[in-house]
């Protein structure tokens, strides 16, 4: 197989494109941190989170904890029984799903009282514009959250093929 020069620009445009889209990582609270009594409503507004983006909670280990619950344990600050608590006090949490994500702090009533709660809702990657007119139907069996990863491999495929 040979490579035209049309190819090896479409290539190297598409990599381009792929090291230009990065994740964004949120310091939760900023320079607060993961503490009591912040407002973490309106730390989000303005915000929007995409999937491959990172929370990062800083806060002294001991004194907190982050749990991820669903929508009802947000609400009622009801703790899941299992332990899945990150407790290093510098967690990062990466976005791998599109949707509602809830985050509480399992220590005290820091949930109940406190306010140690946080809601994000996560957008799917919105995918690029297509490189290609002829690369749509490649991609169609690829969920839509992967949109540009799928453009990425259905245009790496059709390259090969
Ligand atoms: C939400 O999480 C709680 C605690 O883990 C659990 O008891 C409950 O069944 C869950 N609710 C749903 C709708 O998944
Ligand atoms: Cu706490």
């Amino acid at each position: 197989m040979t490579m035209s020069c049309a190819n090896v620009i479409f290539l190297a445009t598409l990599v381009a494109l792929a090291t230009s889209i990065s994740a964004t990582e949120y310091t939760v609270g900023d320079a607060s941190g993961w503490t009591l009594d912040f407002d973490y409503q309106t730390w989000t507004q303005g915000k929007q989170f995409f999937v491959g983006d990172k929370l990062v909670f800083n806060y002294s280990p001991g004194k907190h904890n982050v749990l991820k619950v669903n929508g009802t344990s947000f609400q009622q600050c009801i703790m899941p029984s299992s332990n899945e608590a990150l407790t290093s006090g510098n967690d990062v949490v990466t976005l791998l799903t599109p949707g509602r994500k809830w985050y509480v702090c399992g220590i005290g009533k820091h949930c109940e009282l406190r306010n140690m709660k946080l809601v994000i809702n996560v957008e799917s990657m919105s995918p690029a514009p297509s490189p290609s007119t002829t690369s749509g139907s490649s991609t169609l069996v690829i969920p839509k959250t992967y949109g540009f990863a799928a453009a990425f491999i259905g245009s790496l495929l059709m390259f090969l093929i």
